[in-house]
């Protein structure tokens, strides 16, 4: 059910007609080895919720209810996921649709996020819509798409970009933008990930960067799509291709993010994005989760995040080996998890995760279905599922060690362990 404050129908009535693209094709190659057998939007994150869930539930959240996904690399977990989480009444018309790479033309794989809509058209002109909101499915945040389609229809743009100020050291990770300096809202210039860019006149350590979020007039996206299908040149990407062709023809606006006001957003969490591209990223973002005051509210049931996970009981701590205590401290622990003996500190547990006597966890990211055994110790490490770590286990102590054994160990020094990866002490 809806809280009261977002009946989406209550929401929607009378404006634009609004469909829902989401890019879910991604591969994420930077998210290795968790990317290994699964799309990146399909990559579990805060214990029970896959990264598609944000962009959905903010999609269903700011009252746009029909809503295609469409999906490429190693979709199978991405699409059982959708299919059970996101499972709308068909009363009125509303989806939620899977749509898998399909090859229609010239029997190719999607070439980039823009190929992937021009071989998916057919949801567009079955649809007939005013707007096409199209949107990544790899970010953690909270954002109401009303309030900037809103923007959109006002300022008669083609486009409007979601942007947000970053480091100007992570701009080769973003579509950086560059505005009209009289009329802020309009863009100059966009440059998919440069290597040098500007600085802001008045912030020289940060640019603006796209956040992948877009609002289009529906045949202004099919006139641009259909255009840059037939350039030999064009990696037919929405942020290398789509959007720098418009803001050629000035008719891109920026939308600003930071204007963004979501129900009961608090003011710690309004404003926060996080692209959880990297690994550290990924990191990054669950230690704000489990942080004392949390930079990411997840309680906010004003603008609930919407998962589903499987038939697991109550968290449980229980005494272990000689009456040890089961313990978590500054964590976020999921259901189906038993803490015998054991004790947890700054870490995100996900479902059905076990952990035995005298094993300490500190600042770590604990997939569903780990086994963890006895005496074991493991700070700042990310473990993903079903693995299996035998009793008087280290991981994150010795870094030599980690590599030693096959487990990824970044720049900043978190351990990766990835399915199937078989731990020895
Ligand atoms: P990236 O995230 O690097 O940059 P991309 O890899 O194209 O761009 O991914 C964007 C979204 O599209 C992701 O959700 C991904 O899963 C999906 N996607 C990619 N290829 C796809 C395909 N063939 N089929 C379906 N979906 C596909 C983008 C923008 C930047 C912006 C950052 C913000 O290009 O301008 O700054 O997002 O993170």
């Amino acid at each position: 059910m809806f809280p009261p404050s977002v009946c989406p129908m209550a929401y929607r009535s009378g404006g634009p007609k609004v469909l829902v693209i989401v890019l879910a094709g991604g591969e994420g190659k930077r998210l290795m080895p968790l990317t290994a057998d699964r799309a990146k939007p399909a990559v579990p994150f805060g214990g029970i919720y896959r990264l598609i869930d944000f962009a959905l539930s903010n999609v269903v959240n700011s009252g746009y209810l029909k809503i295609v996904v469409l999906t490429q690399y190693k979709s199978h977990s991405l699409d059982r996921h959708v299919t059970r989480t996101w499972r709308m009444s068909t009363m009125l018309g509303n989806y939620v649709a899977p749509i898998p790479a399909q090859q229609r033309i010239d029997k190719s794989w999607y070439q980039g996020s823009a190929d992937a809509i021009f071989q998916s058209f057919n949801t567009i002109t079955d649809e007939k819509p005013d707007i096409v909101v199209v949107v990544g499915a790899d970010h953690v945040y909270r954002m109401d798409f009303s309030q900037m389609v809103e923007q959109h229809v006002e300022t008669g743009a083609g486009v409007t970009v979601a942007a947000i100020r970053q480091p100007i050291e992570t701009a080769d990770q973003f579509g950086v933008i560059d505005v009209v300096p009289d009329d802020p809202m309009k863009i100059r210039a966009f440059l998919e990930k440069p290597t040098d860019p500007d600085g802001l006149p008045d912030s020289p350590g940060e640019i603006l960067a796209s956040m992948g979020n877009y609002v289009f007039n529906a045949d202004v996206l099919m006139d641009t799509v259909r255009t840059d299908a037939t350039l030999d040149g064009s990696k037919h990407d929405m942020g290398g291709d789509i959007v720098p062709a418009l803001v050629a023809q000035g008719a891109a606006y920026t939308y600003d993010f930071k204007n963004n006001v979501v129900p009961g957003g608090t003011e710690r969490d309004m404003g926060y994005w996080r692209d959880v591209g990297s690994m550290d990223s990924y990191y990054d973002a669950h230690m704000d989760l489990v942080s004392i005051h949390p930079v990411f509210n997840l309680y906010n049931y004003d603008w609930p995040i919407y998962t589903s996970y499987g038939p697991y009981p109550p968290a449980k701590f229980v005494h272990g080996h000689h009456g040890r205590f089961g313990e978590a401290l500054n964590s976020a622990v999921s259901p189906g998890v038993v803490i015998s003996g054991a004790r947890v500190n700054d870490s995100v547990i996900s479902p059905d995760v076990r952990v035995h006597s005298y094993t300490e966890i500190d600042a770590s990211v604990i997939l569903d279905s780990v086994k963890i055994g006895r005496h074991c110790r493991i700070s700042k490490a990310i473990i993903d599922k079903s693995v299996t770590i035998p009793d008087g286990t280290s991981i994150g102590y010795d870094k030599d060690h980690d590599i030693a054994r096959g487990f990824s160990v970044t720049d900043s020094g978190i351990t990766v362990i990835g399915k199937g990866q078989v731990v020895t002490p």
